[in-house]
């Protein structure tokens, strides 16, 4: 992408409404605009963020297997009153009347949905296990929606949703998805705790919250330090294995972890004195099992394997989509802007020409963006008739992890300096050696 041509609309001000860098850095950098409270436009920038996250959640949803599907934002207010969940859910629901007076709601989760699309197709013990999820719009009515995208009204959430016979193959979804968690939001670039947490209005007894450690974060939570210690890694993983499953649920669980909801002093003390922390977090995701409380409610059985008719066994799964494009920036920015992670960066890596004009540069540029997008990359080229400085600023603000910047000076040598936005530190190199290390990098991080 070319700078010139591109709908980059950044903010020289800091937005005085903005109370947290997240929301400052999203306003400054042209990702969003808010177009009421808690709910926002996603400018291409924003937009291409959310994109990349979303599809590392396919990808991990899709390695667990889960099947990827998709269940509008409307619902009908029927199937809620089914579960009793139209009237329990309070003024946080969005209820709507359509022209035919029908009461109808914009989804703030999808249990009631899901079960009523598994029992009018599923009948047998032998269609189960069985795990379907979608990248959905929600919209609750919070009360104080703030922070931009990290409490919206109107956000994108992951939720998934497994059918099991038994409590047991159930318990194994539940595990499966920690894992597949842990995965998800080490790819990019976070590092999520799961924490023993309250189930609120899913319901049910088991349940984690995963929360990524941030001053702003609303969550206050009490930890064993031990855990920040550990990493998922490369690890492979055999999502059909049980064992195996509840052996790293078991790795990341065993320490102390708990919200304020659950938080029990007593058994806090019992963490060494030097390893026990309390700080804030940001929830990005949070999974339940609740057991037969939908299916039982609602009729969605299936035949047993003797013959009697059984209410399934279910739990929810939720990944906070749009809150995380907050929750990144919390854990990685510095006072001149974003340091995108490159698991989820919007463009793998800018190009600074600070010569526009002289034909010498603007031929160098363009044969090293033609080589990145040869390799498969999507370079930013700041092609623009700018400063240098203004050049830097905006590349530093929107917060690239690479910079390529190439000038005449350099190129007399043979050069161009190759800058990492995390670092700061830059090395001159020649063009080629920098689009090598830009496959390096970008292949090594599974881009
Ligand atoms: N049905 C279950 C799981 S599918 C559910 O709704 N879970 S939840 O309420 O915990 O939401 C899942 C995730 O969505 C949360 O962990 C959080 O990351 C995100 N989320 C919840 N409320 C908001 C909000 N107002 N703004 C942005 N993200 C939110």
């Amino acid at each position: 992408m070319r700078l010139s041509r591109y709908f980059l609309p950044v903010l020289k001000e800091t937005p005085a409404e903005a109370q947290i860098a997240s929301h400052r850095l999203m306003l400054r950098a042209g990702m969003i605009k808010q177009q009421a409270a808690g709910i926002y436009s996603w400018l291409p920038l924003g937009w291409k963020v959310l994109r990349r996250i979303e599809q590392i959640v396919h990808e991990e949803q899709i390695r667990a297997g889960h099947h990827p599907m998709l269940m509008p934002t409307l619902q009908p207010a029927d199937l809620w009153r089914e579960s009793g969940r139209y009237d329990a859910y309070g003024p946080e629901m969005l209820r709507i009347r359509d022209r035919g007076d029908r009461d109808m709601l914009y989804g703030p989760t999808n249990e009631e949905m899901i079960t009523d699309i598994f029992r009018s197709h599923v009948t047998s013990y032998r269609e189960l296990p069985l795990t379907l999820y979608h990248i959905q719009w929600k919209f609750r009515d919070e009360v104080r929606p703030r922070f931009g995208v990290m409490r919206g009204r109107e956000f994108l959430m992951k939720d998934g949703y497994n059918f099991d016979l038994t409590r047991e193959d159930a318990l194994h979804a539940y595990n499966r998805h920690l894992v597949s968690y842990l995965r998800t939001y080490e790819r990019m670039g976070l590092q999520a705790i799961p924490m023993r947490a309250d189930s609120g209005p899913i319901g049910g007894d088991d349940t984690h919250e995963f929360l990524v450690l941030a001053e702003t974060g609303e969550s206050e939570v009490f930890y064993d330090s031990e855990i920040t210690d550990l990493t998922f890694g490369d690890r492979e993983v055999d999502y059909d294995d049980p064992a195996q499953c509840a052996a790293i649920l078991e790795e990341f669980t065993s320490r102390y972890a708990r919200t304020d909801e659950t938080h029990d002093e007593a058994e806090f003390d019992k963490v060494p004195e030097d390893r026990r922390r309390s700080a804030r977090g940001i929830e990005v995701g949070q999974i339940f099992y609740f057991g037969t409380k939908y299916s039982e409610a609602m009729g969605a059985t299936v035949q047993g394997p003797d013959g009697k008719p059984v209410p399934v066994h279910m739990g929810s799964h939720g990944i906070g989509v749009s809150r995380l494009v907050g929750a990144i920036i919390e854990a990685s920015h510095d006072e001149k802007g974003i340091v995108w992670p490159e698991g989820v960066t919007p463009f793998h890596c800018g190009i600074v020409n600070l010569r526009q004009g002289d034909a010498s540069t603007d031929s160098a540029c363009e044969g090293i963006y033609a080589e990145l997008v040869k390799a498969g990359l999507e370079p930013l080229y700041d092609d623009r008739d700018e400063r240098a400085g203004a050049k830097f600023a905006t590349m530093d603000l929107i917060g690239l992890p690479w910079r390529i910047t190439v000038g005449p000076r350099g190129l007399k040598t043979g050069v161009v300096e190759l800058t990492s936005r995390r670092t700061g530190e830059s090395e001159e190199v020649s063009p080629e050696v920098a689009v090598a290390r830009m496959k390096d990098v970008y292949g090594s991080a599974g881009v």
